[in-house]
């Protein structure tokens, strides 16, 4: 494998975690996301929604501390998350999942466009990447909350979080 485009890999995943940007990833940036969705979503932090996104986070954040920081220094820097890659991407999907299910307060499973880009935002999406996704809404503008989970997933998992699989329902 070339060694080099692995490293750099890596670095683009730990950077879709890392949200505060000081190389290393933190409770801090798990709660930077928490905060980020709350305000994203304009959810009080005593609503049944930002409980459930608050213990979804916890459980994320203690799950990749048992598995990745090695040197129980409360930071996986590079090498950890290097090395733990692939538990961070199973214990990233339950909260990710969570981070968009409070979105849908109604819980129809249907997200406004504008509630579907401002969780993608919150979450480190870039304006072209949510233009992109715009492209995949239904004639009323609607998302299926499905569709963004799984684009919110590609978020953390890959650089490329708009490869065609991520879009495998189509447009409506
Ligand atoms: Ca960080
Ligand atoms: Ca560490």
């Amino acid at each position: 494998m070339d060694n080099e485009f692995f490293q750099r890999k890596v670095q683009a995943r730990l950077a879709g975690f890392d949200l505060d940007r000081d190389g290393v990833i933190t409770q801090a940036d798990v709660d930077t996301v928490t905060d980020r969705a709350l305000g994203a979503y304009g959810l009080t932090a005593t609503s049944p929604q930002a409980k459930a996104l608050k213990a979804a986070a916890g459980t994320f954040w203690r799950q990749v501390a048992a598995q990745a920081d090695g040197d129980r220094d409360g930071k996986i820097c590079q090498e950890e998350f290097f090395l733990a890659a692939s538990a961070f991407q199973q214990a990233a999907q339950p909260w990710v999942r969570a981070l968009v299910a409070a979105a849908d307060t109604d819980g129809d499973g249907w997200l406004t466009a504008q509630e579907s880009r401002s969780i993608l935002r919150a979450l480190g999406a870039d304006e072209a990447t949510l233009d992109q996704a715009a492209q995949h809404t239904a004639s009323d503008g609607s998302v299926a909350v499905a569709n963004v989970q799984k684009t919110a997933l590609g978020l953390f998992a890959d650089h490329k979080p708009y490869a065609p699989a991520t879009w495998s329902f189509g447009t409506f």
